[in-house]
């Protein structure tokens, strides 16, 4: 099994709910399996990820962004994905390095170069062994956005940007964004083929798990 996945995509492709369904399964190999995500996985990310998301962050610049990602990106490498994986632990991380050439290169129209540059310090070099890239229309996707955010109204283990059904920066994006963004990714799998399996995530979760688990059986044998 590879050591280091990534889950890519546009937002309400269905990211999380691969995760927690992959992780059974990474799980049923005998090693130990770190289920983390991007932005927010540690103390300093939380802090991050709450000026990110929140709708109350306003004329964040996109350079400060950059590096506000950058920066949990960092503490998030170096206190929990390189650790693991030299203890030999199977790290399933939903977003990384490909999130940012998307959405601040494609979508904000950062310098590529640049990125990858800048990507490259603040990781040392560590890219994911695959990535799965969960390919849906933007219109789709934002729609199970807006469909979660009504039903998590009703629920209480949630965020709280979630609980009060909020939509969070990103979501305020137009739909052009998202498909710059859905476009941007394709790119990436395109150059990168080895690196990159393409899932159809208009299919049901069940599908999208099962293709998700022979493309890592795929790579394992
Ligand atoms: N960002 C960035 O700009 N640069 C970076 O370097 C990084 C991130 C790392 C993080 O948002 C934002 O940061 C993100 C990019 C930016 N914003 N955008 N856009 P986040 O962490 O809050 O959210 P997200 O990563 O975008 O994911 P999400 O909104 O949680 O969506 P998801 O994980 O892809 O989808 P989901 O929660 O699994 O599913 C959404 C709904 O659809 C839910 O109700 C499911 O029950 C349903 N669902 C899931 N799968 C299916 C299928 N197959 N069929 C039907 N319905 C389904």
């Amino acid at each position: 099994m590879p050591g280091f996945i990534t889950i890519e995509g546009i937002e309400g492709s269905g990211k999380s709910t691969l995760r927690s369904k992959l992780a059974d399964f990474v799980r049923s190999s005998d090693r130990e399996v770190i289920i983390t995500r991007e932005p927010g996985a540690t103390d300093l990310g939380r802090s991050l990820r709450n000026i990110l998301l929140s709708p109350e962050t306003k004329n964040l610049s996109s350079h400060a962004e950059l590096m506000l990602f950058c920066a949990d990106r960092a503490q998030h490498v170096e206190e929990v994905i390189r650790p693991a994986l030299e203890r030999g632990a199977v790290v399933l991380c939903d977003r990384y390095v490909h999130s940012t050439l998307a959405y601040q290169g494609y979508g904000r129209g950062l310098d590529m170069e640049i990125l990858s540059s800048i990507s490259n310090f603040v990781t040392g070099g560590l890219m994911p062994d695959m990535v799965l890239l969960l390919d849906l229309d933007p219109a789709e996707a934002l729609g199970r956005v807006q469909t979660r955010a009504e039903k998590s109204t009703l629920s209480f283990n949630v965020s709280r940007l979630e609980q009060q059904g909020e939509i969070d920066r990103f979501e305020q994006q137009s739909l052009e964004f998202h498909t710059r963004i859905r476009d941007g990714f394709l790119k990436l799998a395109e150059e990168d083929p080895q690196r990159f399996t393409i899932i159809d995530a208009a299919n049901d979760p069940d599908s999208v798990l099962s293709e998700a688990i022979s493309a890592i059986k795929a790579v394992s044998s």
